[in-house]
């Protein structure tokens, strides 16, 4: 695009032709980033030095402070946002430790920098070394430590600090995650669902950033859901928003499928998808992206049902699905993903009329409430035999017995 319009630029006489077409290539990169969601930072890469430090004083044996360390620190309010305008070179530095003198033998430690980064970033060096993960509020990784002070040790000289490049990869952090083609109605349930007020329409990627809702319950029993930018087919050769945004369902506890029941075609030069398809497709993408996201539990709503009069069309999508691997058999193999999800539960909804709703509400929650009896349960013969009853449950909601919950 900017190659075309610099040539024509170039070779245009006309003045006002020549603002044209910069204003037009501007609007069109603004409108590209725009589209791509680029004001959504989920990734830095930062620049860290700790301080020198300080000197010793030979005379009297006098030693120097410690260079200051540059800290990242999870705080549940902070925003990559305000780290790149508070420091748009994205270099950090600690202060120096202060030099012993002849009144103050034992020099000054130098201050520390600290950076509050937001909760779900993971800390990495160019190596691609995983130095941590700060999921909590107030967890801190020290990444570049300040310089040993000078002492007897080292001739009094104080010792560089630390010089490290390194990644601030930011996953959400949320209890459900939402996942499915454009315009399946995901914004739609996050706002019926949540207070959370996303943008809603009738044409696919309207969502070009993730946001999360918080489902209550009147026991003041609080769910995060995160809803994400549409997928499509061949997200993971970037089509669409691509893979980009899909990280953030990895640290999701349950996946929940939000499928279209009437499919989806982008445009009349592509192929319609009807739901099944698209189930499959989406079982694909998140494979090819990560196949260990397959072994979340997941949830799937058949959504707008409003549009279904008899109930035929979901009843056929949920035949499929039961009989699934053999009805994998109706579709083109280019569409088969090597491993299939096994649903937990279908539910029949609409989120815009309110069908259902209450229902896959409720059952989202005692399903998260049984994977986290899992997780926290330590082996003692109790929980042991806590855990036997509740993956009992787990079966009967269908994991391994191929049964499912439909409402
Ligand atoms: N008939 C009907 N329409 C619905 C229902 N839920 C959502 N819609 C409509 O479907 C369209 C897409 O809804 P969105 O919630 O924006 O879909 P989305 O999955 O967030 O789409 P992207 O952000 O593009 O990925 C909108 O026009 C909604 O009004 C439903 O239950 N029934
Ligand atoms: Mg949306």
């Amino acid at each position: 695009m900017q190659r075309k319009c610099m040539n024509i630029c170039r070779s245009c006489l006309s003045n006002q032709f020549r603002r044209f077409c910069v204003d037009a290539f501007e609007n069109e990169t603004k409108n590209v980033k725009r589209r791509k969601g680029a004001n959504f930072l989920d990734k830095l890469r930062i620049h860290t030095s700790g301080g020198p430090g300080g000197h010793g004083f030979a005379k009297f044996g006098g030693i120097g402070g410690r260079g200051g360390h540059v800290i990242v620190k999870a705080s549940k309010d902070a925003k990559f946002k305000d780290i790149l305008q508070a420091n748009p070179r994205k270099r950090f530095f600690a202060s120096p430790g202060g030099d012993s003198s002849r009144r103050v033998l034992l020099g000054m430690n130098g201050e520390d920098t600290i950076l509050h980064v937001p909760l779900g970033v993971t800390v990495s060096n160019d190596e691609g070394l995983v130095l941590g993960d700060l999921n909590e509020d107030g967890q801190e990784i020290i990444v570049a430590y300040g310089g040993i002070p000078g002492s007897q040790n080292n001739d009094y000289i104080g010792k560089k600090g630390e010089s490290h490049n390194i990644t601030l990869d930011l996953k959400l952090i949320a209890d459900i995650g939402l996942v499915g083609f454009p315009n399946a109605g995901k914004s739609t349930f996050l706002s019926a669902i949540s207070q959370a007020k996303p943008k809603i329409a009738e044409y696919p990627f309207t969502t070009i950033r993730p946001q999360i809702g918080t489902m209550m319950f009147p026991d003041f029993r609080q769910i995060t859901v995160a809803d994400l930018p549409g997928l499509i087919e061949g997200a993971h050769i970037n089509f669409g928003m691509g893979h980009k945004f899909l990280k953030h369902v990895e640290r999701t506890k349950v996946l929940l499928f939000m499928v279209d029941i009437n499919g989806f075609q982008l445009s009349q030069d592509y192929t319609l998808r009807n739901a099944f398809e698209t189930i499959l497709l989406l079982n694909k993408e998140l494979e090819l992206f990560n196949p260990e996201l397959l072994k979340k539990p997941a949830v799937l709503a058949l959504n707008k049902i409003d549009t279904d009069k008899n109930g035929q069309i979901t009843d056929d999508i949920v035949n499929l699905i039961k009989q699934l691997p053999d009805s994998l058999s109706i579709v083109d193999e280019s569409l088969h993903p090597e491993t299939l999800v096994k649903f937990e539960e279908i539910h029949k909804i609409s989120t815009m009329f309110d069908l259902n709703i209450k229902t896959i509400k409720s059952s989202l929650r005692e399903l998260l409430d049984i994977c986290k009896n899992i997780e926290d349960s330590t082996m003692t013969g109790d929980t042991v035999r806590e855990n036997k009853r509740i993956s009992k449950q787990l079966k009967l909601h269908g994991r391994e017995h191929n049964k499912y919950n439909i409402t």
